[in-house]
């Protein structure tokens, strides 16, 4: 599936202050606007134009665009993120989304966090997690039932998203990290097993025939490479901090 467009926030001056349980120490705000930007270059390099938004302090995790929506070729569902402090982000993406797609919205009670839902052709993998319930997991494939794309549910436990330890890159591909690998809607893909010393390494993405991923993981760099995938390695010590990864610093579309 090709990418065309993609929406990335610049991180605000106290991304230092976002929820994380890393336990990595605190990052440094030069560093982090450094990655950021190497982080636009890559998408820019493989052709994706980039809606670059301004930093927003009312959010110190506002660098994280992914988790706010899931879109597709046909929709936008705007999410309501699953940890209190980050609600109210998703209102300001759904203002610049609605310009590209038609939007629809997760309402309350439910709660979803973009991170917890994985598309894989024209299907849909989503993470109940501690940021996604039942009821926001319901809603969402409700809605992409609508536009015509299946799902399934995946019980997540031992990390923050579905996305933390699974991702699809191509051509029945998919990374998932070893103590997972098991889960039995997983069984018909081909899996690169990423090991629990480089379980960050999981959170990988494909955009367009290349394959984006943290550096400093050269077990899992090796593997992918192996199977014919041209990489490009990122340093992503910051955002790691903060729990984040590759794949959520932007909306890809
Ligand atoms: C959070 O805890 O919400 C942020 N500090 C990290 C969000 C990472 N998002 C993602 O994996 N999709």
């Amino acid at each position: 599936m090709s990418v065309s467009k993609a929406v990335v926030r610049i991180p605000p001056e106290n991304f230092s202050q976002g929820i994380t349980s890393s336990g990595l120490g605190k990052p440094d705000y030069a560093l982090a606007l450094k990655q950021h930007d190497d982080y636009c270059q890559a998408l820019k390099d493989f052709g994706v134009h980039l809606i670059i938004l301004e930093k927003d302090t009312e959010f110190p995790d506002s660098a994280f665009v992914e988790d706010t929506a899931v879109v597709n070729e046909k929709c936008a569902v705007i999410t309501r993120p699953g940890d209190t402090r980050r609600r109210g982000e998703e209102a300001k993406i759904k203002k610049v989304l609605s310009r590209y797609r038609n939007t629809e919205c997760i309402k309350e009670p439910g709660t979803v966090d973009g991170g917890d839902v994985l598309r894989i052709e024209n299907k849909y993998y989503i993470g109940l997690s501690q940021r996604t319930n039942r009821q926001g997991g319901e809603q969402l494939s409700k809605i992409l039932k609508k536009y015509g794309y299946d799902s399934v549910f995946i019980e997540v436990t031992n990390m923050l998203h579905l996305k933390s330890g699974v991702n699809y890159l191509d051509k029945g591909v998919i990374l998932i990290r070893k103590d997972i690998s098991l889960l039995s809607c997983f069984k018909t893909f081909h899996k690169i097993a990423v090991s629990p010393k480089e379980s960050y390494a999981a959170n990988c993405i494909l955009i367009n025939g290349s394959v984006l991923m943290p550096a400093g993981f050269p077990d899992t760099y090796k593997k992918i490479k192996s199977e014919g995938f041209n990489i490009r390695a990122l340093n992503m010590s910051e955002f790691e901090k903060m729990d984040g990864g590759v794949s959520c610093l932007s909306i890809r579309f």
